[in-house]
């Protein structure tokens, strides 16, 4: 008996300002390594990751470096191509990086819109970035879930990359659930609205 396996796939775009480590995350992504002082034009700027996450299904995340870090005012609109989720990556040794995170979750908002995680990397260094102070941003911007990992270690990578995939499997499979209610409604010439806020004027 062949079991048959559902994919998907989501464009995910890391964004954060300059020294962050976002090039450093898509090499621990690629190739599990890290390299102090890269030099960026030898960087790939995405990587592929292949995440099962039962025995009927896999997500695939194609995962963007940001190489346009300097002003998130200035984004070429085409960095959003693909992109189904954002990810705000902060310095965890670095305080002036959270009030980038701000600006960066904006400029997203302006130009795209959607799913917003939070990650502070550099998590094997001295820590400047109280919890609390972080912790509000991720409230008041309204993420889904905030991590903390080190593209150098390694460490909390795999798992972040995990939860958040598991994250949009199961968001998509909420909204195909939705649309078959609705096509199913739509059929029986029932009604359609399954929404708890709507008011139906
Ligand atoms: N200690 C430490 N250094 C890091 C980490 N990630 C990146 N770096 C260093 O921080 C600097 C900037 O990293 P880079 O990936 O180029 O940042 P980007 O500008 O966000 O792409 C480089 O010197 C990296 O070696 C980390 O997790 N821990
Ligand atoms: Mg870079």
């Amino acid at each position: 008996m062949s079991l048959s396996v559902t994919h998907f796939t989501f464009g995910v775009g890391l964004l954060g300002g300059p020294g962050v480590g976002t090039t450093a995350l898509v090499l621990r992504l690629k190739d599990d390594r890290f390299v102090s002082n890269q030099n960026v034009s030898t960087i790939h700027d995405s990587c592929l990751k292949v995440l099962p996450i039962d025995d009927k299904t896999v997500c695939k995340l194609r995962i963007y470096d940001n190489v346009f870090k300097e002003n998130p005012g200035f984004t070429p609109v085409n960095l959003y191509r693909g992109i189904s989720c954002a990810i705000l990556v902060y310095s965890l040794s670095d305080k002036l990086s959270l009030f980038h995170v701000k600006a960066w979750a904006d400029e997203y908002e302006r130009n795209h819109g959607g799913v917003l995680f939070m990650m502070g990397n550099k998590c094997d260094e001295e820590r400047e970035v109280p919890w609390e102070d972080a912790d509000q941003l991720y409230d008041a911007i309204g993420c889904k879930k905030h991590f903390l990992v080190s593209a150098k270690t390694g460490e909390g990578i795999e798992a972040a990359f995990k939860e958040i995939a598991e994250y949009l499997v199961e968001d998509e499979q909420e909204d195909e659930q939705q649309r078959d209610i609705i096509m199913l409604g739509e059929t029986n010439g029932t009604s359609t609205d399954t929404s708890s806020g709507s008011c139906g004027c």
